[in-house]
């Protein structure tokens, strides 16, 4: 079947009234701004078929193993039939209500003990139908580490499995399809933002930490910020990237989520600047093209200051070449980048060449890698279908891709971390298209994990007391968001 494409599926989804605009009362009383209704889509066999072909491509894209499918009954069971049958893939039924006759089984179909079942489900708030059928699937003997959900409404689904043990790869997410919504000018931006609000405001899992362990949120929505693993529980992620999980063990242990853009063009500033302000940043971020003296011994001991007040350095080298070049700009020349930076950037508009031609110098070292996804220039490029390009490009290359520079966050794959720059107390810009939001606004409404900020500390007439004035604002955005403090 021909390749189908989601943005298009998004507004067939709108055409049938699988998604809808208004005022709509929830289960739990609430009401919403946005309403989606997929048991619609047996009413259109062609858009059934579109549907299942994203879901197997999803299955594909990221390789999953298993022994047999599952649908969550109902919605999904169709879905389920369609990609079984069409790719000749062993399915299970999972009943609602046990047989009280016969041999009162609660899944139909042949398995063996330990066997993996993918879980498919049409739509999750909280993740708690997925998490259901997954315990029906456990209490038979089997095991559930993935399910794909057609519309994830990005409140807390993917958090909450995460921290049940399941991986939910959503086909799409809410914020996708008001996006490509708004640019077909099937929504005003005004409802686009009120329901931005409305999800942002209303996520249902919040971790409360019980011997390390975490609690599901009730079932039930409530108005609470929207939170996610902490920076600790990403470390421990099995898919994380061991410098990722190295740079959010420092962020938790320093409660710092501030990266110093030390932009500043003597080797001797720079230096006293790590040494000084050391101690409050999880990471260093330099242009070592902009200092007039850089040399190798300088390199040296920025390693020595950085491994002293454990912080990573990234080298804000944007590099946007083919892969030949770019092996030859990170690894040679007067800087040597790869020999002293943890973690350096890259343009994708190359093409994915970019990322293998600095994969193979860094990846060996044990470095890696920052997409510029969007940037926080006026009239930058780096906008809609560009953005999610690049966001692909990292999912395919995330053995050394650890995250993104980008305004908010872009993705729910916890593994990966977001970093914003353009980062200021007091929103606004400076006169060469330079634009400023806050650190509250940057990590509790975009859901970005790093604040990157130059002349906000580096301009202050104390800069260790502005440098401390911003991790405190980036670590209390965190742990409102996340939970672990009240609003
Ligand atoms: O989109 C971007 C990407 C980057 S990496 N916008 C940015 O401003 N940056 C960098 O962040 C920029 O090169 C500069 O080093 C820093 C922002 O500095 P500030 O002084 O405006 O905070």
């Amino acid at each position: 079947m021909a390749n189908v494409s989601v943005d298009g599926l998004i507004l067939k989804l709108h055409d049938v009234n699988a998604v809808k605009f208004g005022e709509y009362k929830l289960k739990s009383g609430l009401l919403t701004p946005i309403y989606i209704d997929l048991r619609v889509l047996v009413s259109h066999p062609a858009l059934m078929n579109q549907v299942s072909s994203l879901i197997y491509q999803r299955v594909q894209e990221e390789k999953l193993q298993f022994n047999s499918v599952c649908g969550v009954p109902y919605t999904a069971l169709p879905l389920a039939t369609i990609i079984c049958s069409r790719n000749e893939l062993p399915m299970l039924i999972r009943r609602k209500e046990a047989k009280d006759y016969g041999t009162k089984k609660m899944v139909e179909g042949s398995f063996q003990e330990g066997d993996t079942c993918l879980i498919i489900e049409d739509t999750v708030t909280s993740g708690s139908s997925i998490l259901e059928t997954a315990e029906v699937l456990n209490r038979e003997g089997l095991k559930v580490t993935d399910a794909i959900v057609l519309m994830d409404r990005e409140q807390g689904g993917v958090e909450m499995l995460a921290s049940r043990g399941i991986r939910l790869l959503p086909v799409i997410s809410m914020f996708k399809l008001l996006d490509v919504l708004l640019a077909a000018e099937r929504i005003d931006a005004q409802t686009a933002q009120n329901v931005r609000k409305f999800i942002l405001d209303n996520n249902t899992f919040s971790p409360k930490k019980t011997n390390g362990s975490h609690v599901p949120a009730p079932k039930k929505l409530c108005v609470e910020p929207k939170p996610g693993l902490t920076y600790a529980e990403r470390s421990e992620l099995p898919k994380i990237n061991p410098l990722a999980s190295k740079l959010l063990k420092i962020m938790e242990e320093k409660q710092s989520n501030l990266c110093l853009s030390a932009d500043v063009t003597s080797s001797i500033e720079l230096l006293q600047l790590a040494e000084c302000l050391g101690p409050k940043i999880c990471m260093l971020k330099t242009h070592c093209d902009i200092l007039k003296d850089f040399t190798e011994e300088f390199s040296q001991k920025l390693q020595a200051v950085a491994e002293k007040h454990n912080f990573l350095i990234f080298e804000d080298r944007k590099f946007a070449d083919i892969g030949n070049t770019v092996k030859h700009q990170y690894e040679g020349g007067v800087f040597r980048i790869s020999s002293w930076s943890h973690i350096v950037n890259a343009h994708a508009v190359p093409g994915p060449g970019v990322v293998k031609g600095l994969s193979a110098v860094g990846k060996p070292l044990g470095r890696g890698c920052l997409l510029i996804a969007q940037m926080s220039s006026q009239g930058s490029l780096a906008t809609g279908e560009y953005t999610k390009a690049v966001v692909k490009m990292a999912e395919e290359h995330s053995d050394f891709v650890i995250g993104f520079i980008c305004s908010s966050k872009l993705v729910e794959k916890p593994e990966f971390i977001h970093m914003t720059p353009g980062v200021q107390i007091q929103a606004g810009g400076d006169l060469l298209g330079q634009q400023y939001t806050t650190p509250e606004e940057v990590i509790y409404n975009k859901g970005s994990d790093i604040i990157i900020v130059g002349r906000g500390i580096l301009e202050a007439s104390d800069r260790l007391e502005a440098a401390e004035s911003y991790r405190k604002s980036g670590w209390d955005a965190y742990m409102r968001r996340s939970g672990q403090i009240a609003q």
